[in-house]
Parts: C-alpha cells; structure tokens; sequence
C-alpha cells in the first residue's frame, strides 16, 4: 500500500506550498493568497491559505518524516498522510457532516488539501474556555456507531472487511501507541515525562502487579484484534467545533483494532478535562460544567450504543448475528473495552510523553498535583472495573465523588 515517492517529497515552506498550489491549479495566482503555517500538533505541518479576493481558504496538511514532537530522531513513515485521507473519505460515506471535507490530495507529497475549519474551535480549547456544546454527546456517539460499525465484519462481511483492512495497516503510527500508551508509562522508560512531586504515586502503579497484568491483556487487544476501522487517536484535540457543528479530524492513527479504543479516548480525554475543572473552574461555573461533562460521557455512549445496535439488527450481513442477544454480546465487549482503554488513555497523558493542557495548565501546584493524582487512580480505577461498572452511571457516579 505504500506509494509515497519519497524521492519526490519535500518539506514545503509557507513559500513553496504555494507554488506547489498554482501547479496544481488549486489557486490561480499565489500573489493573491495568504499562507500561514499553524500546526501545533505532534507530528504534521498545517498551513492555511487564504484567497484575498474571495476571503475563500483551504487546509494543506503535509506529513513529515519524522515525530515533529520528538524531532528527527524519530523517524514516521509518510503513508500515514494516505491513510488519514482514506480515513476521512471513508468517514465521508457515513458521516460527510462530521468530517472535514478533502478537495485534493497528493501522496508523492504526503499532503492533504481539505476544507478550512477556522470558524471552529478545537474541543479541548473550547472546554477549557468554559464552554459548553449541547451536540457533541450526540454527534461523536453517531461518529462512533456509524464508523465503527460501518468497517466491521457485522456490516462488511469477512471478504470486504479483510480487503478494506489492507488499506489501514498503520505500523508506525500503532508503534506510538503501543509505546506511549500500553508500555512506557509501566516502567521508568526514557520518553516518560513528569514532575518530580509525583514520583511516589508513579513508582506505586510501577509496581502495582495486578494492574501491569491488566494493561498487558489491554495491549494484546490493542495488537491483535482487528475489529474494525479506528480513528486510532480520537482525543477532545481531535475534534473541532462550533455551537451547531462538530468535526473529527486528524485521523493518522486510523488502523483496524478493538472499538472500545476509540470511545475509550474520548471518554477519557472528558474525564481528564473534568478531572482538571475541579481545579479550573470558577466555583460559580463548576457545579454546571462538572454536570455537563458527565452528562456528555453518559449521552455519548447512549447515542453510541443505540445507534450500534440498530445498525447490527438493521444491515448485520449474517442473519444469525442479526439478534438481540448477539448486539448485547457485541456491545457489552465493546463497553468492556472502551473502560480498560480509557483507563490506560488518562494514565498516559499524566506519565508518558506527550501531556494535556487540562491537567498541566492548571496554575496552582497543589491543584494540579491533586488532579494528575486523581487521574492516575481513575485509570486505575477504570481498568479494574471494565467488568464490573456496567454502564456509564458507575463511571459518573465515581468522578461525582471527586467533585468540590
Ligand atoms: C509522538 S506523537 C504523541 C502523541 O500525539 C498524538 O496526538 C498521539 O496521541 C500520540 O500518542
Ligand atoms: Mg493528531
């Protein structure tokens, strides 16, 4: 599947890219155009370029060889440009309302051209800020069941399912998974990063047995059950907003694995952001926003497993898997799993390379101690009990407890 020419491939400058734009007929004239450089995630140029003419934009995402967060060190292989573009474009025959839309692409350049989402806000950011968005629950719930169900052998079929699964063979990127999520934050690997008030509580999970066994069994999932497609890294910084509109972006991680990973991350990432509020928040504001996040993790599996199950019974490609006891076998592993995932999820985001600004912008030390505690042991927690909380209110009811 890898047909990136990487003699072909450069870099591009705020200059080049649109040079490269002009040839290829996407604007008309580059002195007419504004391009800025404006990515600030781990691994990938984004530059925006605008027409000054028409106000009219567009998103150039170009891969780069290596982990931008890490350095050259690190090499990346450049397919994943392709496999984010295949990604979206499959996302787009489900969901074309919740996806950027692609213009153009081009995998000699590992690039992406692709509607320009400035009118949103990226969901950590806007959480962070205060805001509440009454859709999300509803519109990543549908993202979730129409994606994960759509690429599964349920509704493909084993021949169609194991074709498409060729598309999304992910090495590189499930290595920094793998990695980063399943492996270094259990031992005092090299890439780890955290402060040094917060060694005790570290080297506790280092050498809590039991819970080195769970994310062992969590990671043989992760590497051996390829369920169906994933967006592979579905964190609040992967999605984008407005009050009305919600898109998933970014998904370079996509690969065929368990589905809980994907539900698992953004459950995770809201029990992060509320872990962090009871710090953050105006004590005037934080009784309502603590009530929304948790009502948002609740709604969002909800939607999911509705949605899930009328799909299953309604397209199920097996007449034998199209019953009720077979969608509550499928969905009951699949909530099993969404609580392990999300539990390794907050882990990692506390002790392993690569933070969230929930946790480590909270300003007073003693509250941020407090919260990167309190995510380590909702990990846990989250581990512990995939098969005993049987629905979201066990989850909801034990970040309640955390509460001020
Ligand atoms: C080396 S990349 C670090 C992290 O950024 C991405 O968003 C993924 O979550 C990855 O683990
Ligand atoms: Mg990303």
């Amino acid at each position: 599947m890898t047909n990136v020419r990487e003699n072909i491939y450069e870099p591009f400058t705020e200059q080049s890219v649109l040079v490269y734009l002009e040839q290829k007929g996407l604007i008309t004239d580059r002195r007419e155009v504004t391009c800025q450089e404006v990515g600030d995630g781990n691994l990938n140029y984004v530059f925006i370029v605008k027409d000054l003419q028409t106000d009219k934009s567009l998103v150039v995402k170009q891969a780069l060889p290596y982990a931008k967060v890490v350095g050259e060190s690190w090499p990346l292989s450049l397919d994943r440009a392709r496999i984010e573009r295949q990604a979206l474009q499959e996302a787009a025959k489900r969901v074309p309302e919740l996806v950027p839309q692609v213009f153009d692409y081009d995998d000699d350049y590992a690039v992406t051209v692709m509607e320009d989402l400035s009118d949103h806000v990226i969901l950590r950011k806007g959480l962070l800020d205060g805001n509440i968005y009454p859709n999300i629950a509803a519109d990543i719930g549908t993202y979730l069941a129409e994606n994960l169900f759509h690429a599964s052998d349920e509704a493909l079929g084993p021949v169609e399912k194991k074709k498409l699964a060729r598309q999304f063979v992910n090495p590189d990127l499930c290595d920094i998974t793998e990695k980063l999520v399943f492996t270094d934050p259990y031992y005092n690997a090299e890439s780890n990063s955290y402060p040094d008030n917060l060694q005790e509580s570290v080297e506790s999970l280092w050498h809590d047995d039991r819970l080195i066994f769970e994310v062992a069994k969590l990671k043989k999932q992760f590497l051996t059950e390829g369920e169906t497609l994933l967006h592979g890294d579905l964190h609040t910084g992967s999605v984008f907003v407005t009050e009305t509109s919600t898109k998933v972006i970014d998904p370079e991680f996509a690969f065929y694995g368990p589905a809980g990973f994907d539900i698992g991350a953004f459950i995770a990432n809201l029990t992060l952001n509320y872990i962090a509020q009871q710090e953050r928040a105006d004590d005037s504001r934080r009784h309502e926003i603590s009530a929304y996040l948790l009502e948002t993790i609740e709604q969002t599996w909800a939607v999911f497993e509705e949605r899930y199950r009328t799909l299953l019974l309604e397209k199920g490609f097996d007449d034998r898997q199209r019953t009720e006891q077979y969608a509550d076998y499928v969905i009951h592993k699949i909530w099993q799993d969404t609580l392990g995932f999300a539990g390794c999820k907050t882990i990692r985001r506390i002790i392993g390379l690569a933070h969230v600004e929930d946790i480590d912008g909270i300003e007073n030390a003693a509250g941020r101690l407090q919260a990167q505690q309190r995510a380590i042991e909702t990990g846990r927690s989250l581990i512990f009990n995939r098969s005993v909380w049987r629905s979201p209110k066990s989850l909801t009811a034990y970040l309640k407890g955390l509460e001020k």
